[in-house]
Order: structure tokens, then C-alpha cells, then sequence
């Protein structure tokens, strides 16, 4: 079980719808696949979604940092040294997502070692989780059109609306139209990712006071310290912490400070290892979780779904799992299916993904 070569592979997939959002907006799955080999022949992967503008990684720079920094420092070691693999890794700050691609090919392949699954591996709850699908902005008829078409095709009822815009009557009158045309028995939320001010978030949420939602996400910047606890303070609503609570570090200040209420899990940024430890610390303060989407492809998504089902409060409430159905291929040999609005964990062991070698081979993008 000892680390022998650790590989980044970038490779470019367009998305036929492009996601917009407050922060930024993406159009080709720009990602890096990992694969962790093995002295023993087995091989681990997953892959890391560059979002420059979040937490700053660009693709060049996760392949240049996994094969410099990383890659060294694993050699060797293994796949049962989590901990001292990760004090290697937290030498280096920051590189999120490459840092978590690296620990969840190390879990997967310590999965095809045993013979188990990463979900069972890790707490075995369910096999299973609910699917959230996140609208990004459009105008308010193709975001309603969109919801229909995921709930009619996939079974999805649960929504995540980005807002961000100004003036804010922009995105309340989209959560407006979805409400009335998808009904009571959906289940709608917002997320902002830090596109208004606390004021104009107060203003958005009493102007969609009456709309039955269900959490708010990053609706303001975290740095606005004292705007965002007024915030959260006068919310009927848990307020989700996304981007701003990384680590058990930041989960912690953000919810003694009172400027969240609730936390978003995403193991693009976060792998199983330091999602384990922000779960745990989640239900130490009794907080929601969401599974959160780092807009990932069918690999992330299926590590996703496989962090969310080992746990009681991860799989509680649907995870945002849906996001690969934008793009315009994949990967993975078998394809993820949602139905009834539901995503399931691989059988077998490890993660249960098999990459196809020719859609590698044709849309890998240093040869
Ligand atoms: C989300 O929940 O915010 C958009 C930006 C990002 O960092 O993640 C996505 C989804
Ligand atoms: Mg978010």
C-alpha cells in the first residue's frame, strides 16, 4: 500500500450551458485528474476543479504544485498515512482542490486495496443521497424552464437559486417565478457567493419573506464582519457558510462569531479527510449541513455523493450532485444517472469510478 507515482492529467470539457454566478462563471471544465498508483498495482483517482475565484488555483498552477510540492513529499508513504501525509501537505498553504484530489485518490485507492467502499470506509449511513440542482443567472423564464426540465427529467424537487445580482429585484423575481410555477412542494435556497452587501442581502430576504425558503448561502462577504452577524442575527433562516468556512478553523469562527449558521460541504475543496473533520465538527455544534457543488464533473460528483451517504447529517438533506448533467461529456467508463431524483454510490470497492481511456485520451490537454 505504498505511494509509487502521484499524477496530474489536465483535461478540458466544454459545459453546453456555462454557469453564471455572483463570483465568476464557468464554460469548460477546465479540471485535473489525479491518479495515486501503488508498489501493489492499484490505482486511485479523482479530480480537482480549478476555481480562480475562490480559493485563487488555476490549472497550470494544481499540476505545477502536485508535481513539485506534492507528488515528493508522498512518495513512499502509505495509503493508512493520512495524518502525516497531510502535515506534508498543509507545509504549503492554500491549493484546496489540489490537496483534496490527492487525499480522496489516496482514500479510493485504500478502497480498492480492501476491497470496500470509500462509503462504507468512511461511515457506511446510506448508499444513497437526494439531488439538488443549482440555477445559475439567466432571465427568470429559462430558470424556471430549467427547473421543470430537472424535476420532469431527474426527479429533482430541491433548488439552489444564485443571487448576487443588482438591483436585487433581478434574482427575487426569479425565486418569485420558480415559486409559483414549481409549487409548494418544492424545496428552494439561495447563494449569493458574496454579491451583495448585508443591506441588500436584509432587503432580498424580506422582499422573499413570503416564498418559503429554505437556508441562504454566502449572501455577503465574510469580511464584512460586523454587516454579516447584523445579517444572520435578523434571518428566519439557518445561513449557510460556503466558501468562507474551509477549514475547522474557519467553521469555528464563523459560527462563535454568529456570521453563519449552517455549513456547506464540498470535497473539491475539502477531500474526505478534512470533510471528515468539519462533519464532526458540524455535529459537535448541532449545525445543518448541506453537500455542497464546486461545479464538479462526474468524478467529483461521485465523490460528493460518496462523502454524503456515509454520514446521518450529510445525507439528511439532498446534496448539489447535479451539476455534471451541464457538460458536454465525461470521463468516467459508466456514466452517473440521476433518477427519481436520487444519486447512488458505486457498488464495489473503493469509489467505484473506472476512467475511459479514450475519452482521456481525447480530451486531455498537455499532448
Ligand atoms: C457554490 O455553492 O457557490 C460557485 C462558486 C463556487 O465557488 O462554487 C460554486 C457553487
Ligand atoms: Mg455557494
Amino acid at each position: 500500500m505504498k505511494i509509487t507515482q502521484v499524477e496530474a492529467i489536465p483535461f478540458a470539457i466544454p459545459y453546453s450551458k456555462p454557469l453564471r454566478f455572483a463570483s465568476g462563471e464557468v464554460h469548460t471544465a477546465e479540471h485535473v485528474l489525479v491518479r495515486v498508483r501503488t508498489d501493489d498495482g492499484i490505482v486511485g483517482v479523482a479530480e480537482a476543479p480549478p476555481r480562480p475565484f475562490t480559493y485563487g488555483e488555476t490549472q497550470a498552477g494544481i499540476i505545477a504544485v502536485i508535481e513539485s510540492i506534492f507528488a515528493p513529499q508522498l512518495i513512499g508513504l502509505s495509503l493508512v498515512e493520512r495524518e502525516v501525509a497531510h502535515e506534508r501537505l498543509n507545509r504549503t498553504v492554500g491549493n484546496p482542490t489540489a490537496k483534496s484530489a490527492i487525499d480522496m485518490a489516496m482514500w479510493d485507492a485504500l478502497g480498492r486495496s480492501l476491497d470496500v467502499s470509500v462509503t462504507e470506509l468512511l461511515g457506511g449511513y446510506t448508499d444513497r443521497m437526494q439531488v439538488s440542482h443549482m440555477l445559475g443567472f439567466d432571465e427568470p423564464a429559462a430558470m424556471v424552464a430549467e427547473a421543470e426540465m430537472m424535476r420532469d427529467t431527474h426527479g429533482i424537487t430541491t433548488f439552489k437559486v444564485k443571487v448576487g445580482r443588482r438591483p436585487v429585484s433581478l434574482d427575487t423575481a426569479v425565486v418569485r417565478a420558480l415559486r409559483e410555477n414549481l409549487g409548494s412542494g418544492a424545496e428552494l435556497y439561495v447563494d449569493g457567493n458574496r454579491g451583495w452587501t448585508a443591506a441588500e442581502s436584509a432587503r432580498a430576504m424580506k422582499e422573499m419573506s413570503d416564498l418559503d425558503l429554505l437556508f441562504a448561502e454566502e449572501l455577503c462577504p465574510a469580511d464584512d464582519v460586523l454587516g454579516r452577524r447584523w445579517l444572520v442575527q435578523q434571518l428566519d433562516v439557518p445561513f449557510i457558510a460556503d466558501e468562507s468556512a474551509v477549514t475547522p478553523a474557519d467553521v469555528t469562527r464563523e459560527i462563535l462569531g454568529g456570521s453563519a449558521t449552517a455549513l456547506s460541504i464540498k470535497t473539491a475543496r475539502t477531500g474526505f479527510t478534512g470533510s471528515q473533520r468539519t462533519q464532526h465538527l458540524a455535529e459537535g455544534l448541532g449545525l445543518e449541513v448541506v453537500m455542497g457543488n464546486q461545479i464538479d464533473g462526474q468524478l467529483g460528483s461521485l465523490c460528493s455523493v460518496a462523502f454524503g451517504a456515509a454520514y446521518r447529517l450529510t445525507s439528511h438533506r439532498a446534496g448539489e450532485l447535479s451539476n455534471f448533467l451541464a457538460m458536454s461529456d465525461d470521463l468516467l467508463a459508466e456514466p452517473l444517472r440521476i433518477s427519481d431524483g436520487e444519486l447512488t454510490v458505486r457498488p464495489g470497492s473503493g469509489l467505484g469510478a473506472e476512467i475511459d481511456p479514450d475519452k482521456l485520451r481525447h480530451y486531455r490537454s498537455d499532448r
